[in-house]
């Protein structure tokens, strides 16, 4: 079975491992303690009808900037989540920064624009259109809204990404 490096990106504590928690074991953790360095989960998705694949999501720890990052964890990655959470404009204004630093070390891999929390949408502050404008200024696959919480759209956080790379990489095959 194919292999797949996939990475998931954005600032301190805007649930990025909750994300991966849900959806690799479809639970969410409301004690997570960060600690430094990289998680790995592994999950078997099928992508398409007749295509399953082993998806390794490489999960940040700590509270790492974009810069403090290591090469090695963008390293090999065939696509990605860069997370950001709708009720933290700091958050959104990091995007643009982890983007530019994924394209540095991982290349032109596919990847999705994810606001997390819409469980929150009272404490809202950044715009849906605000968003899908960045998604496209970025040259991203889409922009979505998700919550870990109340798991919401949480799979095609992670599938998305695969699937447009799987199109490009079969496409490309003729
Ligand atoms: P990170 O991995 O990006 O640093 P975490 O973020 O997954 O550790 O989540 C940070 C905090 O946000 C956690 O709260 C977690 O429970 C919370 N969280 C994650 N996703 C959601 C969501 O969709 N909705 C809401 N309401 N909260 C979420 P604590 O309090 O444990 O620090
Ligand atoms: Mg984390």
């Amino acid at each position: 079975m194919p292999s797949l490096k996939y990475i998931i990106v954005g600032d301190y504590a805007v649930g990025k491992t909750s994300l991966c928690n849900v959806f690799a074991e479809n639970r969410f953790q409301m004690d997570y303690k960060p600690t430094i360095g990289v998680a790995i989960l592994t999950k078997t998705v099928r992508i398409f009808p007749n295509m399953e694949i082993k998806l390794q999501i490489w999960d940040l720890a700590g509270q790492q900037r974009f810069f403090e990052v290591m090469v090695d964890y963008y390293k090999g990655a065939k696509g990605g989540a860069v997370v950001f959470d709708i009720t933290r404009v700091d958050s959104f204004e990091s995007v643009d920064d982890w983007v530019k630093t994924v394209r540095k070390h991982s290349g032109n891999i596919p990847l999705i624009l994810v606001g997390n929390k819409i469980d929150l949408e009272d404490l809202r502050s950044v715009e849906y259109e605000e968003a899908v404008k960045k998604a496209n200024e970025l040259n991203l696959i889409g922009y979505i809204e998700a919550s870990a919480k109340v798991n919401k759209n949480v799979e095609e956080v992670f599938v998305n990404p695969i699937k447009a790379y799987l199109n490009k990489v079969l496409s490309s095959r003729g």
